[in-house]
C-alpha cells in the first residue's frame, strides 16, 4: 500500500473527523501540517486550498466526508468499518452527516470571533445557545446507547464529535493552543449534556 498523506490543519473540526477515522481504523498516515495562511502545498497537491485533503498513491481527495468514504472503501479489511453493509444503517449515518450542518454554525461563529481578535459576548452567547440546541438530538440518542448509530463507533460519531468537542474543552486541552484556549473561554455546551461530554471523550480518544 502506498503512503497515505494527510494535509492537516490541526485544530480544524473537519480535519479532526479524518484523524478520528484513521485512528479508529488503525491506518498509518504521514501528516503534512497546513498553517492557516499557507495553502501552497495542499493547493499544489489537490488543486484546491481547503483541508482536510489527502494523497494515497494516485488517489487525491478533499472534503472530510469524501475522505471518510474513501478510507472505508479502500481499507475495507483494515480495522472496523466506518459505514455499513446495511442500507438502514447507511441512511442513519448519512442523517448524522447532515446534522453537521446544524452543529457547524456555533463553531463557525466562535472561530470568526477568534480570527477577528474580539469576543463579542452576545455573539458568543448565541453560539453557546446554538451548540446547546444542536446537541439535544445527540444527548437524546445517547440516553440508551454509547454511539450514535448501532453499538459501535461509525462515521456518524466521528463527523459530529469534533464540533461538540469545542464546547467542552478541559483545562488541559485548552492549554494546547490559543484557539482551544479561546474556545474554552467563549463557547459552552451548557447543562444537561453529560452524555454528550462523555461521548466526545470516547470519540476524541481516537485522535492519536
Ligand atoms: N466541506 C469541507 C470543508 C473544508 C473546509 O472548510 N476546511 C477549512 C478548515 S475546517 C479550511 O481549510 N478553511 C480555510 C479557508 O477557508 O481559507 C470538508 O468537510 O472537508
Amino acid at each position: 500500500m502506498p503512503t497515505l498523506r494527510l494535509y492537516d490543519l490541526e485544530p480544524s473540526p473537519n480535519n479532526i473527523k479524518v484523524r478520528l477515522a484513521l485512528g479508529y481504523k488503525g491506518i498509518p498516515f504521514e501528516r503534512v501540517a497546513v498553517q492557516g495562511n499557507d495553502r501552497g502545498a495542499v493547493l499544489a497537491a489537490t488543486g484546491q486550498p481547503l483541508t482536510p485533503a489527502m494523497e494515497h498513491g494516485h488517489a487525491k481527495l478533499f472534503d472530510s466526508h469524501a475522505i471518510l468514504r474513501y478510507l472505508d472503501a479502500t481499507f475495507l479489511g483494515t480495522g472496523p468499518r466506518l459505514y455499513s453493509e446495511a442500507r438502514e444503517t447507511m441512511r442513519a449515518i448519512e442523517g448524522w452527516e447532515h446534522h453537521v450542518q446544524v452543529l457547524q454554525p456555533a463553531i463557525g461563529i466562535v472561530f470568526g470571533e477568534f480570527f477577528a481578535a474580539r469576543a463579542d459576548p452576545e455573539r458568543c452567547r448565541d453560539a453557546s445557545d446554538r451548540l446547546h440546541a444542536a446537541t439535544e438530538r445527540i444527548e437524546r440518542t445517547l440516553a440508551d446507547a454509547d454511539w450514535l448509530v448501532g453499538n459501535a463507533p461509525t462515521a456518524a460519531d466521528f463527523v459530529c464529535a469534533p464540533f461538540a468537542y469545542y464546547g467542552c474543552l478541559s483545562e488541559a486541552e485548552a492549554a494546547r493552543d490559543r484557539v482551544r484556549q479561546f474556545f474554552r473561554q467563549h463557547l459552552e455546551l451548557g447543562p444537561g449534556r453529560e452524555r454528550t461530554r462523555a461521548w466526545v471523550g470516547r470519540c476524541l480518544a481516537f485522535d492519536r
